[in-house]
């Protein structure tokens, strides 16, 4: 059952566009930054920042993915046994001395963050790991917190956030269901 609408479209690309000129400006330029985004949304995501980032900036800023799977039986159920799993690393840079920017689309209990953080170091000593998210729904497991936040939703843990984007589902739109 649907709730509420948290962002429609506009409000979606306004986020993004924002968390694009905070990465700018906290890093002071993008030469040393690498984006990675987390299947699915999250890369997504991290592709629209690279573009918004690169018209910003006018050079090239790298970026990766990350495949990274959770083996829950229900979704909205947190305190499983069950751990995110690392499928797929696609990072083709050198990670040593980059700033690593970690991309996703909700971020729950921090254990799919904590997964990410583990793959990206089994690659090298980036100097630095970062966080954004387009949603931050709470309920953190771990002591994981987002340096870029697009929108901050206090929910239940029987609520859902459902992401919807053009790429994967026609539109942009971020909603509660319960
Ligand atoms: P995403 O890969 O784009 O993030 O995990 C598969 C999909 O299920 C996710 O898509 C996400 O949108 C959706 N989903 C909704 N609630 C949850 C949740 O609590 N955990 C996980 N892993 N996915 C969820
Ligand atoms: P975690 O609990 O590890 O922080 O989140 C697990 C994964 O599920 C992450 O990729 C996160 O984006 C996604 N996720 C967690 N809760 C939700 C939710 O309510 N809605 C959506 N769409 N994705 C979620
Ligand atoms: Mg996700």
């Amino acid at each position: 059952v649907e709730k509420a609408d948290i962002l429609d479209e506009q409000a979606m690309a306004r986020a993004i566009t924002r968390i694009a000129h905070e990465i700018i400006e906290r890093n002071k330029g993008i030469d040393d930054i690498i984006l990675v985004g987390i299947k699915t949304r999250g890369a997504f995501i991290a592709k629209r920042l690279a573009e918004k980032v690169e018209k910003i900036e006018g050079k090239a800023i790298k970026t990766g993915e990350l495949d990274i799977t959770l083996y829950r039986d229900d979704l909205s159920v947190k305190n499983t046994n069950n751990e995110p799993l690392v499928q797929q690393v696609d990072i083709n840079h050198s990670i040593e001395g980059q700033k690593v920017v970690l991309i996703d689309d909700v971020l729950y209990t921090g254990r799919t963050v904590r997964a990410a953080m583990d793959a990206v170091m089994d690659l090298g000593r980036p100097a630095q790991i970062q966080l954004a998210v387009l949603i931050d729904r709470g309920h953190r497991e771990l002591p994981i917190r987002s340096d870029y936040v697009g929108k901050n939703i206090p929910t239940s843990s029987s609520e859902r956030i459902v992401v919807e984007m053009k790429e994967s589902d026609g539109k942009d739109r971020v909603a509660i269901h319960e």
